[in-house]
């Protein structure tokens, strides 16, 4: 694989960018190698500027749900840019996004818009802090809700796989207020709520783990939340970033069927342009300036491009007939073609997939928390990683992400990525 042309510009952005990249996990570091610079993407294919061609699993972390360039998306995104691209004033496209939003996700009574995921979880348990008049939140330790303060308290994705999960410059004061129970353990949680009664403001939680790899609840754990935070007046946050619009229609709360108090969105309903959102129910979102005290805001907050790529993919994806049972098909296509190769082959490895979201973990045991998660052999994964890069398979260079597929990918891409795992999985 020809890698001349990234590798300069990987030289050259050394020189002027943190790293060379601009956020983490698009680094190469923990797999050993330069990362690569796209060039352009189509459906479910990236070209990176050497011209390889890769079947893409990252997906642009969790929003490109339609592959890349899905020619409706462009669509709304041109005809919008022609009447302008920010009035950082009300438009209906706004109305439009949060009257679907709360048709699709009905514990969101009411929403707003802002510029990406962080903004949309940093806000929320302002919120719930101003709701409750308390201070205190409680994390699960490998979750990762963005770079906000308060959640780089052993944080998942890039901070897990830099083995940074607790960040330096966190104040103490901000670090002592954010407290961490163990993902998929109830009785850690009801310990946290026993040591620190009526000061914990909020529970966050992302329903199904992306940011450790794929990691799903087990049966009553997120039911076990719901009642302990309505027994002792917490607000329930569900982080569905990830999993908004992606495992269903109405996320990881329709798939459960929980109704958290707050949920944090962000990726799919952006379609690809930066965009996050907070909503839930009315007597909280109430509270938010300027119909009540606590201050959010934000120039290009509901963006019309934004807004445009959103509608035009949430629209699709609730419109198309067979949409999610076809992601559906495709993934467990994959999870299958895996299965045999680790059967076959009696190769000491776990898998996890929630519909269109998976991850191969390095480990025999079963992965449903941190500690599990980090039992994975990140040695090995690595040279997998490579493997299948060379093979012209992109997935994210960490064992500590999800993978995703889109509707644009093809069996064909399936069989070829198992092709290639057959090949590279030693
Ligand atoms: P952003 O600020 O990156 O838009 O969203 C933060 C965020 C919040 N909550 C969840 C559950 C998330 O998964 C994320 C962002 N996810 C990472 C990848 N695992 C984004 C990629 C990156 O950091 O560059």
């Amino acid at each position: 694989m020809k890698t001349k042309k990234s590798d300069d510009l990987f030289g050259r952005a050394s020189q002027r960018i943190p790293g060379g990249v601009n956020s983490p996990v698009r680094a190469f570091k923990s797999v050993g190698r330069n990362p690569i610079f796209i060039a352009r993407a189509s459906g479910s294919k990236l070209w990176d500027v050497d011209g390889n061609e890769f079947i893409d699993y990252v997906g642009s972390w969790g929003p490109m749900i339609l592959g890349h360039g899905h020619e409706k998306v462009l669509e709304a995104i041109r005809r919008t840019a022609a009447d302008g691209t920010s009035f950082g004033a009300a438009t209906a496209r706004e109305v439009e996004m949060a009257e679907l939003i709360a048709l699709l996700v009905p514990s969101i009574e009411m929403v707003r818009m802002v510029n990406s995921g962080t903004e949309a979880t940093m806000s929320a348990i302002r919120l719930a802090r101003a709701f409750t008049g308390r201070e205190k939140i409680v994390k699960f330790e490998g979750c990762y809700h963005g770079h906000a303060d308060s959640f780089l308290i052993k944080a998942g994705s890039g901070a897990m796989t830099l083995g940074i999960p607790d960040s330096p410059g966190v104040t103490r004061s901000t670090g002592n207020d954010t407290l961490t129970a163990q993902f998929n353990n109830l009785g850690s949680v009801e310990q946290i709520v026993d040591t620190y009664p009526k000061q914990i403001a909020c529970v966050i939680v992302e329903p199904i783990v992306g940011n450790m790899g794929c990691v799903p609840p087990i049966k009553g754990f997120l039911e076990g939340i719901r009642s302990l935070c309505t027994k002792h007046g917490i607000v329930l946050i569900f982080d569905e970033v990830m999993t908004g619009f992606r495992v269903a229609p109405g996320g990881a709360q329709q798939l459960y069927k929980i109704d958290p108090d707050l949920t944090t969105l962000g990726k799919v309903i952006g379609g690809g342009l930066p965009v996050g959102a907070y909503g839930g129910k009315k007597e909280i979102m109430k509270m938010i300036a300027p119909s009540g005290p606590v201050y959010q805001a934000g120039t290009l907050s509901g963006n019309p491009l934004a807004m445009a790529a959103g509608l035009a993919t949430l629209r699709i994806l609730t419109e198309t007939p067979g949409i999610y049972t076809k992601l559906e098909e495709m993934s467990s296509r994959l999870e299958n073609g895996f299965k045999r190769i680790i059967e076959r082959r009696k190769l000491p490895m776990t898998q996890n997939r929630v519909g269109s979201m998976f991850t191969l973990f390095f480990t025999s045991t079963d992965v449903i928390d941190y500690a599990t998660a980090k039992s994975s052999d990140t040695k090995k994964f690595s040279k997998y990683f490579g493997e299948m890069l060379e093979r012209g398979i992109y997935i994210a260079p960490s064992q500590f992400e999800a993978a995703f597929i889109s509707s644009a990918h093809t069996t064909s891409d399936i069989d070829k990525t198992i092709a290639a795992a057959d090949e590279s999985l030693s």
